[in-house]
């Protein structure tokens, strides 16, 4: 298929449009590489010319990435949704007691990951809520279960308020807990429990969670620890504009620190059955354009770009592709968080559907690990 139009604009024909756009002295700094300031971001999610930002973070996008763009073989298991906390955003969470809680044991996370053996999964992505009564030793024993299901299936688990947890009730030094869990078989960290990284949305949103210091501070524990993670922001609720930048900003600190974040992953709020409900609106492909694009400009350390299909919504994760991700996350198979709040996406994806979605952009469909090793590249 040949190359799709916008993918392959005249360099200069875009300089100039970027320039009519007002943001000629940003397009310098990108294209000298240099570092994008706290006012560059607040103007990148501002100015009205959103193509003229897509323009930006796609040059910097093929710079680093060519026409590959990434998938992987994946599947969910949400090991439970009884929680402590009342995120205001969230519907997955329930109360011990109430009728739609559940806990999967060790054995029934790894039947899950059974019932996927015929598929050729690569990962298993595990989060849950934070449970009140399980001990230290269930999370160790939920990774070892999925190893059983599956000896050679990677375990991303756990994202930082999930491990700030687990720190808390081990008992144990920081040390000795990454021990167990990489020897239970842990490989790396999603991203989630970020939300935005910036006190007046913690408070006014999810308040008795982890806040946004505690998060930074257990992702810097995690990558210390040679674990890779990713890192999202949660946009389209209370949020402010200077906020959404301040979360870049910190992000791309702590990656200057450690190097540890894989991707950036933008997360588009699904309202629906939440405390949020009635403020909130469903995720629009302008703003998950721009969040994309603004992602890939600010963050300069970031290898790769998340548009997660499931939140975003296929149509505009697609899209995506040309606003400066790289990455469209796997076939996930089985998805509660965003389900409970309404998303209108599918439960799965087949590899064949995704890499349908790559090559109608006009790019080149590359199944990954986890970690961004190339599997094989997909048959044209
Ligand atoms: O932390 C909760 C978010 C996250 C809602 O690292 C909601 O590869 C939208 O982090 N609407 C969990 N979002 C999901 C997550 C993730 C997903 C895919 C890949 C990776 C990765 C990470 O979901 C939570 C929270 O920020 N979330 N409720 C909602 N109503």
């Amino acid at each position: 298929m040949k190359s799709f139009a916008y993918a392959s604009l005249d360099d200069s024909l875009a300089t100039k449009l970027i320039a009519r756009a007002g943001l000629a002295d940003i397009d310098a700094k990108v294209k000298n590489g240099e570092r994008l300031s706290f006012e560059d971001g607040v103007r990148l999610y501002e100015t009205p010319q959103l193509a003229a930002v897509g323009l930006m973070a796609h040059r910097v996008r093929t710079q680093r990435h060519g026409r590959k763009a990434y998938f992987n073989v994946n599947q969910h298991v949400n090991y439970t949704n009884i929680c402590i906390y009342s995120c205001k955003f969230c519907a997955f969470a329930a109360k011990e007691g109430e009728e739609r809680g559940y806990l999967m044991t060790p054995e029934v996370v790894e039947q899950k990951v059974r019932e996927q053996l015929h598929r050729p999964v690569t990962e298993v992505h595990m989060v849950a809520g934070i449970h009140p009564k399980m001990g230290y030793d269930y999370y160790l024993d939920v990774v070892r279960a999925a190893k059983r299901g599956r000896p050679e299936i990677h375990v991303k688990a756990f994202t930082m308020v999930e491990i700030d947890h687990i720190l808390k009730i081990s008992g144990k030094s920081e040390d000795e807990v990454f021990a167990d869990l990489r020897e239970a078989g842990l490989g790396s960290c999603p991203g989630g429990g970020a939300e935005v990284l910036v006190d007046r949305v913690h408070k006014a949103v999810f308040r008795e969670k982890q806040g946004p210091q505690s998060w930074l501070d257990t992702a810097r524990k995690v990558q210390r620890h040679g674990f890779k993670m990713n890192a999202t922001m949660l946009y389209g609720h209370i949020e402010r504009v200077e906020e959404r930048v301040t979360h870049l900003m910190r992000l791309r600190e702590l990656q200057d620190e450690c190097g540890g974040f894989m991707a950036y992953i933008p997360l588009a709020f699904w309202p629906y059955h939440t405390d949020l409900e009635n403020f909130g609106h469903v995720t629009t492909g302008h703003l998950d354009e721009r969040s994309i694009a603004v992602g890939r400009l600010m963050l300069d350390n970031f290898p790769h770009i998340k548009a997660y299909w499931v939140m975003l919504t296929q149509e505009s994760a697609q899209t995506a592709l040309s606003f400066g991700a790289n990455d469209l996350d796997g076939t996930v198979t089985e998805e509660k968080i965003t389900h409970d709040a309404g998303t209108t996406e599918p439960q799965a994806l087949t590899p064949d559907a995704l890499q349908h979605l790559i090559r109608q952009a006009g790019y080149e469909p590359i199944q990954r690990t986890t970690v961004y090793e190339e599997v094989s590249a997909a048959p044209a």
